[in-house]
C-alpha cells in the first residue's frame, strides 16, 4: 500500500469517526441515547422492560423494548393513539406524543387519511389504495406501502364476477336500494362506487364475508369494516381488483 493510499484510507476514517465518536450509548444496548431518546426507552438501563432481551436486542428482531415477553413492536402502541409504534417509526411520528404535529389531527386519523403524522404541511401526503384481493376473499386498505386495513370480504360470483382492473372510487353513498332481476335490497349503508353499479358496500343478507363470493359483482363487507373503510375511501381513491374469482364454494381450507 502507497503512501498515499494509506492517507487517503486515514482521510475517510476521520470523516467517519465523528459519527462513532457522537453516537454515545450509555448502557451499551447498541442503541444510541439519541435513538433511546425516540424510542422511549431508558439509555441508562440495557433491558427497559426487563424482560431479560437488551433493548438493542429486541429492536434488531422487531420485539417492542417497551413491551415485556413476546410483544413486535408493530403490536405494541406506547401512546395509544391507534398507531402502532412500529409504523410511527415508518412515519417518523412521535411514539409517545398522539399528536406528534401539534396540528389537533391524531398521528392514527393523519395516517389514515394518508396526511403525514410527522408533519403539518397538508399537501405532503402518501398514497392511499383499497386492493380488492378476489382470491383471498379480502379488501386491503394501503396507505403508502403499508396495509392499514384488513377486511373478510365477498365478491362477485363466478358467473358475475367482480371485474379485475384498476379504478378509483366515483361516489359515495351513505344508503342506498338494490334492484334486480330477483332481488329487493333496501337499506344497504356505506357504498362506495368504483365502476358503473359496482359498489363496495355492506350486507346485512349473509355472513359469507371471507368464506365465499356471494354478489352479482359489488364488494361485500361486513357493517364495520365498510363503515370504517367508508371514511377513508375518498372520490379518486385508487380501487385495484386483483387475483381470481374462486370457483369453488369455500376460499382456502
Ligand atoms: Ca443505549
Ligand atoms: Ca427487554
Ligand atoms: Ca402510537
Ligand atoms: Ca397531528
Amino acid at each position: 500500500m502507497n503512501k498515499k493510499t494509506t492517507f487517503g484510507i486515514f482521510v475517510l476514517m476521520a470523516m467517519f469517526l465523528p459519527s462513532f465518536v457522537f453516537a454515545i450509548d450509555s448502557d451499551g444496548d447498541g442503541l444510541s441515547d439519541e435513538r433511546e431518546a425516540e424510542l422511549y426507552t431508558d439509555p441508562n438501563s440495557p433491558d427497559t422492560d426487563g424482560d431479560g432481551f437488551s433493548d438493542g436486542i429486541e429492536m434488531e428482531h422487531g420485539y417492542s423494548p417497551l413491551a415485556a415477553g413476546k410483544v413486535m413492536v408493530y403490536e405494541n402502541d406506547y401512546d395509544g393513539d391507534g398507531l402502532s409504534d412500529w409504523h410511527e417509526l415508518w412515519f417518523g411520528s412521535d411514539i409517545g406524543n398522539t399528536d406528534s404535529d401539534g396540528d389537533v389531527f391524531d398521528d392514527y386519523t393523519e395516517a389514515m387519511h394518508g396526511y403525514d403524522p410527522a408533519s403539518k404541511d397538508p399537501y405532503k401526503k402518501f398514497d392511499t389504495t383499497i386492493v380488492v384481493d378476489r382470491t383471498a376473499q379480502r379488501v386491503y386498505y394501503y396507505v403508502s406501502y403499508l396495509k392499514m386495513l384488513n377486511y373478510p370480504a365477498s365478491t362477485g360470483n363466478p358467473d358475475t364476477p367482480t371485474p379485475a382492473g384498476e379504478y378509483e372510487i366515483g361516489r359515495k353513498i351513505d344508503n342506498k336500494v338494490y334492484i334486480g332481476a330477483d332481488y329487493y335490497l333496501p337499506n344497504v349503508k356505506w357504498n362506495m362506487e368504483f365502476l358503473p353499479s359496482y359498489y363496495i358496500h355492506t350486507a346485512y343478507w349473509h355472513n359469507d364475508f371471507g368464506v365465499r363470493t356471494h354478489s352479482h359483482g359489488c364488494v361485500n363487507l361486513r357493517e364495520a369494516d365498510a363503515q370504517e373503510l367508508y371514511q377513508y375511501a375518498q372520490p379518486g381513491t385508487p380501487v385495484h381488483v386483483v387475483g381470481e374469482t374462486p370457483r369453488a364454494y369455500r376460499v382456502g381450507t
